[in-house]
């Protein structure tokens, strides 16, 4: 293994100062000019007091005026635009979710889509109660697709897939009354409460909020995370590449970007077909480059290593290689600016979502009963487009690490089985790990999730506080974005073992694993909800004592508050680097920063300063080991 050199995030910074230098010279517009335009932000709006929930309004509280029309005070406002912002996470998640169980319906031996892991589908039919003896796995799968997605609407009960908490955190569910039931329920309800004239009780909407998350974290993204596994296989340790430099500027470049595997799974498939590397050939190419940016991303670099191009922030930056022959989109995080970006290069925006529809794309909409033709024709029209390229106008950086990804639940437990001094048998288990924290070799982990935002310098926050992390021997596990400025960084690297303490390089070396493990993409948080609920009954402790905390130092979407609700209600503290648009209510800050804790046993903690933050999460990791008295 080679001597570790990190990119750094002023390396980033000037990459993308060289491309913004080609996009001034062809016209094109950025979000760093774009952000100039919108500073400041409405007060009202950061704040979360402007209510437009009813056509009296817009109702701004001020001082002066602190009701709205109909009456209600700030704290009512804040909170339901809280709820709001929750559901719209929790649908836009579960509605993916729902898409790949509808995919898995369709799934056939001789189709496009097919069942890669029968094992893992045999599994979770028998924990559902479903018969799979001397069943074909194909019946099985549309059986199974057809009971998930009955879980979005089910007329009683609550959700299947909360039976694999620990019981005591079930039980903190259903005295809270947050067990989340119908997935769709719980959003339509939501949306009934922040309806002018129902709840306007901070603690009422708070409780939705909450449950509006557990149905997204404990329903659709869970279904979302094991039905593409299922259907794509369940991702392995391996090896990839990350940032602008994974693009070539001999091949054809396509980029996937967006969120649903259903999609860039085909055009991977199609873009390593034989006839297609032809094609492109036939097109004056060497071949064709698939990475990819955003969540479809860190999807096919799991199972693929498929390289990863960039992160949100950087979905302009692919474009503004002059070398990008097509940028293809499904679903969620997509810039409508990359619809004129590319009208100023060559390059071709293609969307294929009926839910994700912008102008200025080119639209192949894409389905499960065309996927092949659809990705076929996608890969060819990026072929064709290759002499179309300016080459005065291509610049990629030169710029990439080696990465090792694909830590879903099941690859971690794997990959530690090894790492224990036990007598007893401990395969197939997280006591290993257990054993690491308890000895204090490892002194506790991080969930490193979610977005880049401009209001924190980009990058910049998840790298810094990964590699004060690690330095401590807390062991961190990424997905989303947050996992994408790790691997350009360099921090998943084997070789970032160097960075760590003395405590964590040592498990790095035995388990042969970078100290900052890649478990997938957002959905794939329901990863690690999955590995704390075994933690935790591995250990007999409750998911609130482990020494474990969540982070999201640069979020920005409401798919990020909806994933923060449930892993506070999961038991696990939560931080936050950007404020969810609640300072305008110390009632509601109240309750997400100390309220919740009776109900869920952790809180969240909003802290702007990046150092304070990370000193936060240390400090609270290791008040946890003292409760325990390890
Ligand atoms: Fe989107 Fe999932 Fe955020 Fe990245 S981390 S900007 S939500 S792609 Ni999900
Ligand atoms: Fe104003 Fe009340 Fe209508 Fe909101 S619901 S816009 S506060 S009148």
């Amino acid at each position: 293994m080679g001597d570790l050199k990190l990119t750094t995030v002023e390396e980033m910074e000037a990459a993308t100062a060289r491309l913004l230098e080609t996009g001034a010279k062809v016209g094109a517009d950025a979000w760093q000019l774009r952000v100039k335009n919108q500073t400041p932000h409405c007060k009202f709006g950061e704040q979360g007091v402007c209510c437009r929930i009813c056509a009296m309004g817009p109702c701004r509280i001020t001082p002066k005026a602190p009701r709205g029309i109909c009456g209600c005070d700030v704290h009512g406002i804040v909170g339901r635009n809280y709820l709001k912002f929750t559901a719209g996470g929790a649908a836009t998640h579960s509605d993916h979710g729902r898409e790949i169980c509808h995919t898995l319906y369709e799934a056939k031996p001789d189709g496009a889509y097919k069942v890669k892991d029968p094992e893992k589908l045999i599994r979770i039919a028998k924990e559902w109660g479903v018969e799979t003896e001397g069943k074909d796995i194909y019946d099985l799968a549309h059986e199974m697709a057809e009971t998930a997605l009955m879980e979005y609407g089910k007329p009683f009960g609550v959700q299947r897939w909360l039976k694999r908490a620990p019981e005591h955190t079930q039980k903190l569910w259903h005295d809270a009354e947050i067990e989340p039931r119908a997935i769709d329920r719980e959003v339509a309800t939501s949306l009934h409460m922040a309806h002018m004239g129902c709840s306007s009780l901070p603690e009422a909407l708070v409780r939705q909020s909450l449950r509006a998350g557990l149905a997204d974290g404990w329903g659709g993204s869970m279904c979302g995370t094991e039905f593409s596994d299922v259907l794509f296989g369940t991702p392995k340790p391996l090896d990839t590449e990350a940032n602008l430099g994974v693009m070539n500027a001999d091949n054809v470049n396509i980029v996937v970007h967006g969120h649903d595997p259903s999609l860039s799974e085909m055009v991977c498939e199609y873009a390593d077909d034989p006839e297609m590397i032809a094609y492109a050939k036939s097109m004056g190419a060497k071949g064709i480059t698939v990475s990819g940016v955003c969540c479809t991303s860190n999807e096919v670099a799991m199972r693929r290593g498929v390289p990863m191009a960039g992160n949100f922030l950087q979905q302009e930056n692919v474009v503004l290689t002059g070398a990008c022959e097509a940028i293809v989109v499904d679903v969620q995080c997509i810039f409508p600016a990359l619809g004129p970006l590319s009208k100023c290069f060559h390059t071709k925006f293609i969307t294929t979502s009926p839910i994700a529809q912008m102008p200025d794309s080119d639209y192949i909409r894409f389905d499960v009963g065309t996927a092949a033709e659809k990705a076929k024709q996608i890969v060819m029209t990026a072929c064709e487009n290759f002499k179309n390229r300016k080459p005065d106008l291509v610049y990629i950086p030169d710029m990439k690490q080696k990465a090792t990804v694909g830590y879903s639940f099941e690859a971690l437990v794997k990959t530690l089985d090894g790492v224990t001094n036990s007598q007893v048998d401990v395969t197939g288990t997280t006591k290993p790990l257990i054993e690491c924290i308890t000895s204090g070799v490892i002194r506790g982990a991080v969930a490193m999730v979610g977005c880049n935002n401009p209001k924190i310098r980009p990058d910049y926050a998840h790298i810094e506080l990964m590699k004060k992390l690690i330095a401590n021997d807390i062991v961190v596990v990424a997905s989303g974005c947050s996992a994408q400025a790790a691997a350009k960084a360099g921090l998943m690297d084997k070789a970032a073992k160097d960075l760590c303490g003395a405590g964590l390089k040592r498990v790095c070396e035995l388990a042969d694993i970078p100290p900052v493990l890649h478990m997938g993409s957002c959905v794939d948080i329901s990863r690690m909800m999955i590995l704390v609920a075994e933690l935790s009954k591995d250990s007999g402790l409750n998911i609130s004592q482990l020494p474990v905390v969540g982070c999201a130092p640069e979020w920005m979407s409401e798919k990020a508050v909806s994933i923060g609700n449930y892993v506070v209600a999961t038991g696990i503290d939560t931080f936050l680097g950007v404020d969810p648009y609640v300072a305008g209510s110390s009632e509601m800050g109240q309750w997400l920063t100390e309220g919740v804790r009776d109900w869920v046993e952790a809180a969240y903690t909003v802290e702007t300063d990046i150092e304070k933050l990370v000193d936060k999460m240390i400090d609270r990791i290791e008040e946890k080991r003292t409760a325990l008295g390890i």
